[in-house]
């Protein structure tokens, strides 16, 4: 650099707006070298201190958010504290919100942060976004209900259908279907029933009948006449390729049927 200016400087008369002109680009050449040098010497030092640094600090402690009380201002702030410092604050009374189970929300907290509402922050499988789950003894979606309390529960299909217990809970429609059908027939009846309302109506077993005829005065709306083929009714049990099961509600008593007989069609669901 030195003897190319030199070289320029021989060749020219020297005026103060040459020395000028020199003098901006050399100045900013020596800033640039300095520069590099200090940003390097930065690097080394970190690089120094990192090796030398206790486990600690080459792998920091997660930080967490948490809503802490500033008693001076009588409010709430969100603070980033490492997770270290985390069972000092908790004397504070100070609630964590760093979502632990990672579900996407965090517990209700007085700092007004996040998605709240995770009322378990211990287990991904309850929070507001969850589906209640109606025979666990846990409030999974976090509404405040649990299990059958939860309207999300609600048993009701259609109105005045009876819940009888045969092996669990078994809802039976209020009445009838309105005809007398063959068995399958019958069977389309209660598969047409669900796609109205939505429900899983089917055809009840033969001992799924029999439980629905012991409790038929709790139901309620049978033919109870013994007359055929209103008082006769399908199961969805077949006995050969051309019969199935049915049960004359007048008596109690099952027998099987040919299929494309006649007869009263009660439909179920679980
Ligand atoms: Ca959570
Ligand atoms: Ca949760
Ligand atoms: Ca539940
Ligand atoms: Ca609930």
């Amino acid at each position: 650099m030195l003897f190319l200016l030199g070289t320029y400087i021989n060749k020219k008369p020297l005026k103060l707006i040459t020395v000028k002109k020199l003098l901006l680009p050399l100045l900013a050449l020596l800033f640039f070298i300095s520069c590099e040098k200090e940003s390097y010497s930065d690097l080394q030092m970190e690089q120094q201190l990192y090796d030398n640094s206790p486990m600690t600090l080459r792998s920091p402690t997660p930080k967490i958010d948490v809503c802490h009380y500033d008693a001076e201002n009588n409010s709430w702030h969100v603070i980033n504290i490492s997770g270290n410092a985390w069972p000092d604050h908790q004397g504070h009374g100070d609630v964590r919100l760093d979502d632990r189970d990672g579900d996407g929300y965090v517990p209700n907290n007085a700092c007004d942060y996040g998605q709240q509402g995770d009322c378990d922050d211990n287990d991904a499988a309850v929070n507001p976004g969850a589906e209640e789950v109606c025979d666990n003894s846990i409030d999974d979606d976090c509404d405040g209900d649990v299990d059958e309390a939860d309207s999300d529960c609600s048993t009701s299909c259609v109105e005045g259908e009876v819940k009888i217990d045969y092996n669990g809970p078994l809802f039976v429609a209020p009445s009838d279907e309105v005809f007398v059908y063959t068995w399958q027939l019958a069977k389309d009846a209660c598969a047409a029933k669900s796609e109205i309302d939505g429900c899983e109506w089917y055809l009840p077993s033969k001992d799924e009948l029999n439980a629905l005829y012991l409790a038929r005065n709790v139901i309620g709306g049978f033919d109870q006449s013994g007359n055929y083929p209103g008082s006769y009714y399908w199961s969805s049990t077949e006995s050969s390729f051309n019969n199935a099961w049915a049960q004359i509600f007048g008596n109690g008593l099952q027998g099987d049927a040919n299929k494309q007989s006649a007869g009263s069609c009660r439909c179920v669901r679980r």
